[in-house]
């Protein structure tokens, strides 16, 4: 038996676009992530999980499993259709049902500001985040739901995975053709959400000095292909390239050394101002929310940076390869690895000294109801296990990890390949293209963590 601390935070996680439909329902406006989220044979997010329409039902399923927290998003384009700066009464509305039902269920509400979902309207008008236009009109979400739910939501996050929502076109509108001026777009993308986040948090600061703030970073834990000294290094600057770039920005303002020279080097260095670096280092986050899901193996790279490869973030003095030491599966193709979040946790605390909250760790699995109604998912109870003692680990060794929600709560649509792809405690009865009627059935899985929450530990 591994128990944790007492006011360990056991919830779950999930996202706006990937759980609620409602598409176009109550006033929502246009966002990116409405025009398809994985091609012509997957589900889009148009029903997705059909939370817009069940989430007492839904909110009642997280009393019963015990979460203390929940992890959720809000979408931007349910609260703030357009570029006007003037709030959607029905979707603050929606939101106040969800929020005021979570919390009558003594279920803290964790609320994501940006996690994917760009409304259409700045990306058409202005180019989205490639514009600064889009840090006033962030800003502007932002204070609408700082005030708006003032008191009654106590922990925000600012971005979710910056790294993947500045990298992919699809989420940010990011049309570029050129894979060099494409990656130029993308660091100018990336500058201005930094400078967005610095500026909501010192907003929240003002507003609510009582709630807390921070980044939802997807940790990249990168190993060397071999112990050669040019690997070694290869790995370093992945890490740099890919996490403690967007990391740096959020809790020190600034870019670390071999990034900034890397992008000045190829010309692909932001457009910055004067005052930028004031605002950057003016304010700190309360917190890093961590996810997880596998690591990352490099080897050197001895030519120079190849543009217009996938994933589009793996510029840089290194190459990703195979691990073969992690075990993989159909949808975990980098393989499962428990001891990379230890890894992982150790590094972020070790250079940013900041309490850390697990916002996303999970299995997707292909998955199928039963005759018997029933989805008898060890595989899934199995990787959970094996990252929660690794928390568990971490926590005993005194790094302040303070909660751990996996993803996802229910089933919803994958973030690029649709329904099939399954990581939820709660199976949803729908099929690619067969919405179904979304019912609701809880897998072996849930009433495992139910345990785990009721014990709290293994
Ligand atoms: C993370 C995202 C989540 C979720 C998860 C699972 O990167 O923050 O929104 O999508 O990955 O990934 P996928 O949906 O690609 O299977």
């Amino acid at each position: 038996m591994t128990s944790f601390p007492d006011n360990f935070l056991w919830g779950a996680s999930t996202s706006a676009f990937q759980i609620e439909g409602g598409y176009m329902e109550g006033g929502k406006g246009l966002a990116t992530t409405d025009m398809g989220t994985g091609g012509p044979d997957v589900a889009d997010n148009k029903v997705a999980s059909d939370h817009f329409h069940h989430w007492k039902e839904d909110v009642d399923l997280m009393a019963e499993l015990g979460m203390k927290v929940y992890r959720m998003g809000f979408s931007w384009s349910r609260i703030m259709p357009d570029t006007t700066g003037i709030p959607n009464a029905e979707g603050l509305e929606f939101y106040d049902q969800l929020i005021n039902y979570l919390l009558e269920k003594g279920i803290q509400p964790f609320v994501t500001l940006y996690h994917f979902e760009c409304p259409m309207a700045p990306v058409e008008e202005f180019g989205g985040w490639a514009s600064r236009k889009m840090i006033d009109l962030y800003l502007k979400y932002a204070e609408i739901c700082f005030k708006h739910f003032k008191g009654r939501i106590k922990m925000w996050a600012t971005v979710n995975e910056q790294l993947i929502a500045t990298s992919s076109g699809r989420l940010n509108g990011n049309t570029e053709k050129d894979p060099k001026q494409y990656a130029k777009v993308l660091y100018q993308m990336s500058y201005h959400v930094s400078l967005a986040e610095h500026k909501a948090i010192s907003l929240l600061r003002e507003i609510d000095s009582e709630a807390t703030i921070g980044p939802v970073c997807a940790i990249q834990v990168i190993y060397p292909r071999t112990c050669k000294p040019e690997d070694i290094l290869a790995a370093e600057y992945a890490e740099e390239m890919m996490q403690y770039y967007l990391l740096d920005m959020s809790v020190y303002g600034k870019y670390p050394p071999y990034f900034e020279s890397y992008l000045k080097k190829h010309g692909l260095y932001p457009h910055t101002e004067e005052d930028d670096a004031v605002c950057l280092q003016d304010s700190k986050p309360d917190f890093i929310g961590i996810n997880y899901y596998f690591s990352g193996c490099v080897e050197a790279r001895e030519d120079g940076p190849e543009y217009g490869i996938f994933p589009p973030w793996a510029i840089g003095d290194y190459k990703m390869c195979e691990n073969p030491h992690v075990l993989k599966t159909e949808w975990m193709a980098n393989g499962i690895d428990p001891k990379g979040l230890m890894a992982g946790l150790r590094k972020t605390y070790h250079r940013y000294r900041l309490p850390m909250i697990i916002c996303e760790n999970g299995m997707a699995y292909s998955e199928t109801l039963g005759e018997d109604h029933k989805i008898h998912d060890t595989y899934r109870i199995d990787y959970l296990t094996q990252h929660i003692l690794q928390v568990k680990e971490a926590v005993d060794e005194g790094y302040p990890v303070f909660g751990y929600c996996p993803w996802s709560f229910i089933d919803v649509v994958s973030s690029h390949q649709g329904f099939s792809k399954r990581y939820g405690l709660i199976y949803i009865d729908r099929t690619e293209k067969d919405v179904k009627e979304c019912k609701r059935y809880k897998k072996d899985s849930f009433y495992w963590y139910q345990n785990v929450i009721k014990n709290n530990g293994l």
